[in-house]
Order: C-alpha cells, then sequence, then structure tokens
C-alpha cells in the first residue's frame, strides 16, 4: 500500500488527510506577499463582520492565486489520491492577526438532499494551504474525524454555518467555539496542506501569538464527472466565476466545472438530514 492509498483512505473513514510539504518554500513565500498585500486593502468592516475567520477574502482578488490553484504538485496529489481530473470551485484567504478569537465549529457541504452525502465519497473538499507553521497556539485546525459520515451532537445544536453573530465571534461562550467531544488538533508546517470533506465539522483555535496566521483555502470538486448529475448542473451553474476563468483560461480550463446536460441543478440544502445517524 503507498503512502496515498493510506492518505486516501483516512479521507473516507476520518474525511481528512494532511499532505505534508507539497507547496515549496518559494511559492509559500510568494503567497505571503500576496497574501499580506491584499488583506492590507481590505477595509476595517471587512475584519469586523469576520472576526472569527480573521478574513474571508475571495482569492479572485489577485491574478497570482489563479497558479496557486492549477499549481502542479497540488494536482499530483490529487491525481495521487485518485482524482486525476479535479474541478475547482472557489477559494478564501482566511488569516487570523494576532490576537484574535477562535473559529466556530460549522461543515460547509450544500448537498445533503441527495444520498450520494451520506457515503463516504467526496463530493467537495478543501485544501487548507497554511503560510506559517500553526499550532494550537497560533490557531490550527481543530476536526471532528468522521463527522462527515457520522451523527455528532453538533449537527443539532449549530445555527447555520456562517451565522452572522458566530462570524463577529460576539460571544465566544456560545456553544460553537467550545471544546467539542472527539475534536482532535491538526498542528501543521508552513506548506503543509489539510485536505478534507466539505461535510467534515471543524473550527480552529484562537491566534494566542503576535504573528498573522494566514491560510488560503482552496475548495475543489475531487471528482466531479461522477457526481449526481443535478449536483453538476448546480456547480455548473454558480461558484465558478467567468470573468475570472477568461482572464486565466490557460490555467484554470482543465479545472473549470462544467456541465452539459439538462437536468435541473440540485436545492440547495446546509443541514444533514435523518440518513446521517
Ligand atoms: O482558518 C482555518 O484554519 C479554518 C478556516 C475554515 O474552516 C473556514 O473559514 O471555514
Amino acid at each position: 500500500m503507498t503512502d496515498y492509498d493510506r492518505k486516501r483512505q483516512q479521507l473516507d473513514r476520518d474525511g481528512f488527510c494532511l499532505l505534508e510539504g507539497i507547496i515549496a518554500e518559494g511559492m509559500v513565500e510568494q503567497l505571503r506577499e500576496v497574501t499580506d498585500r491584499v488583506i492590507a486593502r481590505q477595509e476595517a468592516a471587512h475584519f469586523a463582520r469576520q472576526r472569527a475567520q480573521g478574513s474571508l477574502i475571495r482569492v479572485t482578488e489577485d491574478p497570482f492565486m489563479a497558479r496557486l490553484i492549477a499549481y502542479p504538485p497540488i494536482l499530483e496529489a490529487l491525481a495521487g489520491l485518485g482524482f486525476p481530473d479535479p474541478k475547482w470551485g472557489s477559494g478564501f484567504i482566511i488569516s487570523k492577526p494576532a490576537g484574535s478569537p477562535p473559529l466556530f465549529w460549522h461543515q460547509d457541504a450544500r448537498f445533503w438532499d441527495d444520498p450520494i452525502s451520506y457515503t463516504p465519497r467526496t463530493i467537495q473538499c478543501f485544501l487548507m494551504i497554511y503560510l506559517v507553521d500553526t499550532t494550537r497556539h497560533n490557531g490550527c485546525l481543530r476536526l471532528i474525524p468522521g463527522s462527515h459520515l457520522k451523527r455528532h451532537r453538533l449537527h443539532d445544536a449549530l445555527p447555520d454555518a456562517h451565522e452572522e453573530a458566530l462570524s463577529r465571534a460576539d460571544d465566544i461562550r456560545h456553544l460553537a467555539f467550545q471544546r467539542a467531544e472527539g475534536e482532535v488538533d491538526v498542528p501543521v508546517r508552513a506548506g503543509d496542506v489539510v485536505m478534507g470533506s466539505a461535510r467534515l465539522l471543524h473550527a480552529a483555535h484562537g491566534n494566542r501569538s503576535d504573528q498573522r496566521r494566514t491560510n488560503i483555502t482552496l475548495w475543489y470538486y475531487p471528482d466531479f464527472a461522477n457526481l449526481p448529475e443535478g449536483i453538476r448542473a448546480y456547480l455548473a451553474d454558480t461558484d465558478f466565476s467567468p470573468e475570472w476563468q477568461a482572464q486565466h483560461r490557460d490555467l484554470l480550463e482543465p479545472l473549470r466545472p462544467a456541465y452539459e446536460g439538462d437536468a435541473a441543478p440540485i436545492r440547495l440544502n446546509r443541514k444533514p438530514g435523518p440518513a446521517l445517524r
């Protein structure tokens, strides 16, 4: 069994895996420069609205990000995991300033009406690319392994993901910021990538250091061609900005989630149904 086979097993079983050191040092350095520049031009109101994340800035704000989305080591890692033809959907610069609060528990899946959401298959995955070494002290990721497949108390107790009061971290005594049963920390080195299912419950510790902690989250559909038609119809219509696509056609065309059929787009549903047990 290869290392990739083991990681793929972990992804299917636990809902995540760690891809160590796949972003080269020089690339991490360039990404730090780009993200610092983009973060610096945001208005104060942005950071007040997104205090729990730190920032939530679309990667499409800077053309360099097209090179990250189509970065060969990322595509090679996905292929190694058994996803030779991934499609890309969206991405965000999520940067926790020094001394900032934790991120609340949530899951990001949108297709809970489709039976595929109750199988180990990864419909949509995040690739979280950390630009500094990240530990519990400066805001590493927290996950509940297996929660993409198994109901957890939080599924019923949490309000909608990214609810405004949670995003502003108005009250960090809220259940969504507390320790959760079965949670694990995922400390990483700069240049590591955490890959996980959009259905997985996740959160992040607060940043108690005096340095910014930046993560770039890219969202892919690793096995787009084999998704149910209604999901493909939905994704082709919504996620991918045609303008961004046109500007970076050479890099992004192979990653565009295209759908030519006539199925109706699936209804969006962010809440798991009773089939999640
Ligand atoms: O910044 C992180 O470590 C996690 C970000 C995240 O999960 C989110 O914003 O949905």
